[in-house]
């Protein structure tokens, strides 16, 4: 428990954040990594669509990280609220989804990114051949694109989240049922609400690859 002094601090520490995420500058960063890779997913998807003559995409979305967020996962990671923590230790203040009609348009577009010259991949972690203990699947890349409105070599880093819409349906409702439960961690019976939910996780998996069976076949016809 936070005495009230302590939450005093924090709202404080929050608000300045918010100030400094919403300046012109720092927008305009992160709103310019966003716009280009955004173009540069949506340009690659058209592309395949008049070669393999089926959408890869079925939807790109993209966020700024607000400040409760960003205060959270500081202290998560055992950093004090503040800016320059923000900029310095994390990697998602701007996020782009990508949300993949099958498991191998995931790996095609992963390709895709890491083979760009103009995006350097700073970290990949491959949450699908590699769940994490929640069930979580997802392809992550944490990217750096130039930012030539900035100082000269100026970088802009973003989050890239990869993966298919079955997988993005399991993610929409986990972070919604774990919310709803946070304050309830130690009740009794969380423990197996995890557990069922890393099972269909594990489930839709499953369905992921039948599904990819099926249009591998009917592409044979
Ligand atoms: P939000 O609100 O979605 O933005 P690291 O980059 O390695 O220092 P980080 O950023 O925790 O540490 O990396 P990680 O574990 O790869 O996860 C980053 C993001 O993946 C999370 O961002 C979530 O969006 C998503 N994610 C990871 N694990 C889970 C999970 O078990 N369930 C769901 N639904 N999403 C998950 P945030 O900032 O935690 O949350």
């Amino acid at each position: 428990m936070r005495s009230q002094r302590e939450l005093a601090i924090r709202d404080e520490r929050i608000r300045e954040l918010a100030e400094n995420i919403s300046t012109k500058q720092f927008v305009q960063k992160y709103s310019y990594g966003i716009t280009i890779l955004e173009s540069m997913i949506t340009g690659y998807s058209k592309s395949c669509e008049q070669t393999m003559g089926r959408s890869l995409v079925d939807s790109v979305l993209y966020r700024l990280k607000t400040a409760e967020s960003i205060a959270d996962k500081l202290e998560k990671k055992g950093y004090e609220i503040s800016f320059t923590n923000a900029i310095e230790q994390l990697s998602d203040l701007a996020g782009v989804r990508v949300v993949c009609s099958f498991c191998d348009d995931v790996y095609r577009m992963d390709e895709f990114l890491r083979q760009r010259k103009d995006v350097t991949v700073y970290r990949r972690k491959d949450y699908i051949r590699h769940p994490k203990e929640s069930g979580y699947r997802s392809v992550h890349l944490i990217v750096d694109i130039d930012y030539p409105l900035g100082r000269t070599g100026e970088k802009v880093r973003l989050e890239v989240q990869i993966r298919t819409v079955a997988m993005n349906y399991w993610a929409k409702l986990d972070h919604q049922l774990c919310y709803k439960t946070e304050d309830k961690r130690n009740r009794h019976g969380i423990g197996q609400i995890r557990q069922e939910l890393r099972s269909y996780a594990e489930e839709i998996c499953d369905i992921d690859k039948k599904m990819l069976a099926l249009r591998k076949r009917i592409e044979e016809i």
